[in-house]
């Protein structure tokens, strides 16, 4: 979002006075924000992202508020559906186990509530919290719920990062062709726990076992640019 980092760690540290903030004790990787970016061929878009509460899930139809609000304050209709796009990120479990993800997706090409599609990104680190997946859904994949759309719901490894930026290329693509929503499922793993407070060993300690072993996707990466012969192996480090 390119906020800045005194911005963030400022949070962290908590206000000088803290009743100029009042009901903003949520915790830090809560806080919404907004800038503009530049693209490669010289146009502006504004990104907006959210303020999220922990109920999960709950961000998600509000997403979908706002911005049928804004496409609706800009003129409405197919162009303002085409320029202002929800992207929304979600958890494997939450995706899978919260009810109001079936009602949102319900509402999608419901004239009232039609955003023009809005782009899933499910952050498929196979644990709800400690939960696996065996534990938290019957489905196979944790997209089931999704399936009740006629739309495309990519899986992609999330080892493989240019997989991942093709699906994600073609997901914005398809978005703004046919104006569905799409669901790619970011088949990954989390390096460290839920949180500060969480140690996976403990929960998981199989798994981590595995993933500790696990050369990250950045080294990864290097290796696949360096088999091709686009970086020398001496530059691997700085990569890695
Ligand atoms: C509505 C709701 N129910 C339960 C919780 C407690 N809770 C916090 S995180 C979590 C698991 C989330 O798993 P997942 O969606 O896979 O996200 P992850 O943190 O693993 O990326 C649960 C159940 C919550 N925050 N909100």
């Amino acid at each position: 979002m390119g906020k800045p980092a005194a911005e963030i760690f400022s949070e962290f540290a908590g206000p000088a006075d803290p009743t100029r903030f009042l009901n903003r004790g949520d915790v830090k990787y809560h806080l919404g924000y907004s800038s503009d970016w530049m693209t490669r061929a010289g146009r502006r878009v504004h990104v907006n992202l959210t303020f999220n509460p922990s109920h999960l899930g709950v961000v998600y139809p509000v997403v979908e508020g706002r911005v049928r609000a804004r496409q609706d304050r800009n003129g409405g209709g197919a162009r303002a559906r085409h320029a202002i796009c929800p992207l929304v990120i979600h958890g494997d479990a939450a995706f899978a186990g919260q009810g109001l993800v079936a009602e949102t997706l319900n509402f999608s090409m419901l004239d009232a509530y039609d955003t023009g599609g809005t782009v899933h990104v499910i952050v498929n680190n196979q644990l709800g919290y400690t939960t696996e997946a065996s534990q938290a859904r019957s489905s196979l994949y944790c997209t089931g719920q999704a399936q009740m759309l006629d739309i495309p719901i990519f899986h992609v490894n999330g080892d493989d990062a240019e997989a991942c930026v093709h699906v994600m290329r073609l997901a914005t693509e398809y978005r703004q062709r046919f104006h569905t929503d799409v669901v790619i499922d970011l088949v990954c793993y989390r390096k460290y726990g839920h949180n500060e407070g969480d140690e996976p060993a403990f929960t998981q300690p199989k798994m981590y076992e595995v993933i500790r072993a696990h050369p990250p996707v950045r080294t990864l990466y290097a290796q696949q640019l360096a088999a091709a012969g686009h970086v020398t192996g001496a530059e691997i480090p700085r990569w890695s």
